[in-house]
């Protein structure tokens, strides 16, 4: 043991003196955490949140000090780049995997952590997932699937409920991008405004490259619906909404957590005064943490929380809490303690049902006024 804590001594010193020196004690261990999403292409925006978010967990563990069984432990976080695409996001779990790291924080989108499920669970390695909301993801038999937002089976009817009971609204024209969210949410959004007196005149499918919109828009014109529900992400939320407007459309634009976001507001311009949308969770600065989260990772990072940084830094939270239960960082000893999460995060308290989705999840409903996202309401399950 000394000899092997002598190498990594000086691995992390880069000196032969500091050799000697560690010797005679155990030295630190270095363990990895897996993160992954898109950090290329359309939905970039979201996965560079989300590391920023596990990176700032991990800075704030290894400043504190971490000891997991006696052992002093340096997390490591080995980011990957699925770009969003469902093919790449199995190849670079299996290079997570390969890496050993001992869990995983991702993936970003519905469509990438799903097939990488099963790479995870093969490899007996915790997957938590930031944002995927894809009822699906848990819903597969697997036991290393996690996530610590609400999902789609709650957050269509409850926008669904919003547009019919609080916005009054009687008629909705769908578009979705043919994504696992996009989809996903339109479906369940169309059968509870059905439900709730909604007339759907009509649900379309883009997809998520769509940046064109005005064809599909100009038909819709023509059933002149109360609003128009889009199933998919900010950019091209952002795109119809501000192509909407240009043409006269005087529709609502309702969207789930994808389109909710800081970044719409530059994406829409004032177009973005028609956008009711809704989050899987409660909103940040009616966190627990919210605030005091925000003001760090401004200071950390030079810019506000654009989406699912918080959710991230909880993700890593979450795992670092289950070595600790565990008094191990084997990736089997973190799986079998992680049911017996009991964990008061940034993002309020985490707890999960036996399929690993969140318990007492809670939906929260903006609109936007005067180039700000504000928050109108809430629904906690
Ligand atoms: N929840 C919206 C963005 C991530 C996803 O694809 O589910």
């Amino acid at each position: 043991m000394k000899i092997r804590a002598c190498a990594v001594g000086q691995i992390l010193a880069g000196t032969t003196a500091l050799c000697g020196l560690v010797s005679l004690a155990w030295a630190d261990q270095t363990v990895s955490i897996g993160t992954v999403g898109p950090l290329t292409g359309a939905y970039a925006g979201y996965g560079k949140d989300s590391e920023n978010g596990a990176l700032l967990a991990v800075e704030r563990v290894n400043a504190a000090g971490l000891t997991i069984g006696g052992q002093k432990i340096t997390l490591r976080l080995e980011s990957q780049d699925d770009a969003g695409d469902p093919r790449t996001a199995t190849q670079v779990a299996q290079k997570l995997v390969d890496d050993k790291v001992v869990a995983v924080v991702g993936h970003t989108n519905s469509g990438t952590s799903i097939p990488a499920s099963k790479v995870y669970s093969d490899a007996g390695i915790v997957q938590i997932s930031p944002s995927a909301t894809n009822p699906a993801y848990t819903q597969q038999g697997l036991k290393t699937t996690y996530r610590v937002v609400a999902t789609d089976a709650t957050q269509g009817p409850v926008l669904a409920s919003y547009a019919a009971k609080k916005l009054k609204l009687k008629s909705v024209a769908i578009i979705d991008d043919s994504t696992a969210y996009g989809q996903g949410l339109a479906q369940e959004f169309e059968r509870s405004a059905k439900s709730a007196g909604i007339r759907v005149v009509s649900h379309e499918a883009a997809n998520d490259k769509t940046i064109d919109f005005r064809a599909v828009l100009t038909k819709i014109k023509g059933e002149n619906p109360d609003a128009i529900m889009y199933g998919g992400a900010d950019a091209g939320g952002g795109t119809l909404a501000k192509q909407a407007r240009q043409l006269g459309l005087r529709a609502k634009i309702l969207g789930g957590d994808g389109l909710c976001t800081e970044k719409m507001v530059e994406l829409a311009g004032p177009a973005v005064e028609n956008v009711v949308c809704s989050e899987a969770s409660a909103a940040l600065e009616k966190m627990p943490g919210g605030q005091a989260f925000d003001t760090a990772f401004k200071a950390r990072f030079g810019h506000p929380v654009q989406s699912y940084a918080h959710y991230a830094y909880d993700s890593v939270m979450v795992i670092v809490d289950a070595m600790k239960r565990a008094g191990s960082t084997d990736p089997a000893n973190i799986l079998a303690a992680m049911p017996g999460t009991q964990y008061s995060g940034v993002t309020g308290a985490i707890s999960f049902d036996s399929r690993g989705d969140l318990l007492h999840g809670t939906i929260s409903l903006y609109d936007y006024v005067g180039g700000k996202r504000k928050f109108l309401d809430q629904v906690t399950m």
